[in-house]
């Protein structure tokens, strides 16, 4: 984890579509076919993105909806630049756990930046599922985070642009970005100081 450049956090309630999320933003792909598998912790996945001209690796952990694994979690968005906590439009309770996270990230790591995700838009957009979350509600919380997105994992739409606002958000942070030549310099030196050290050997 230490050598990806940026670390993002995926929060929510259980089945709301994280890891088809991650999938989706990884590989470009949503399989209907496998049957829904809880994320037993966390996962892990890496991309390498462009932002600004430059490419940066991203570390996305996809952690567990279940209550079950909580006290884990809290593993997990320790130090994230990001976290993208998501909801079901179409589920009350999935909104109620969102903003339990939302308390919980931001009474922790204070410098996290925080976005909302809507998932299963496609649901939404065929008339299949009914929204119980009302807008004005969303529209209301999301002016207290960096931003609000509205996501399917089938059709891929605003999967993309959502880790690529986050990420273009990251390297537009000043502070975040000191902080990763910081690390980029210590880890030069770590690598000369081996380099000094395996010389000795020969
Ligand atoms: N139609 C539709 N179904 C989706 C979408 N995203 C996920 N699903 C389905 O919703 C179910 C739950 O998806 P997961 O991605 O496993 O949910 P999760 O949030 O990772 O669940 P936990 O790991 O238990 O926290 C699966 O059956 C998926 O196929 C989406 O965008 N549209
Ligand atoms: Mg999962």
């Amino acid at each position: 984890m230490s050598r990806c450049d940026f670390k993002f956090v995926l929060l929510g309630a259980e089945h709301v579509g994280k890891t088809s999320l991650v999938i989706q933003f990884v590989n470009g792909t949503f399989n209907s076919k496998v049957p829904y598998q809880n994320t037993i912790g966390a996962a892990f996945n890496c991309k390498t993105m462009t932002s600004g001209g430059k490419m940066y690796t991203v570390g996305v952990w996809d952690t567990a909806g279940s209550e079950r694994y909580e006290a884990m979690t809290k593993l997990y968005y320790r130090g994230a630049h990001a976290a993208i906590i998501c909801y079901e439009p179409d589920c009350r309770q999935s909104w109620s756990r969102l903003r339990h996270w939302l308390l919980e990230v931001r009474s922790v790591e204070e410098s996290c930046k925080l976005y909302l995700c809507g998932t299963k838009k496609d649901l939404l957009d065929s008339g299949d599922r009914v929204r119980e979350v009302p807008e004005d509600v969303v529209a209301t919380y999301s002016q207290g985070v960096n931003g609000h997105f509205l996501t399917s994992a089938v059709t891929g739409e605003n999967v993309e642009e959502l880790f690529q606002t986050v990420l273009d958000d990251c390297v537009k942070d000043k502070q975040v970005m000191k902080d990763l030549e910081d690390r980029r310099l210590a880890l030069e030196k770590e690598m000369e100081v081996l380099k000094e050290k395996r010389g000795c050997h020969c």
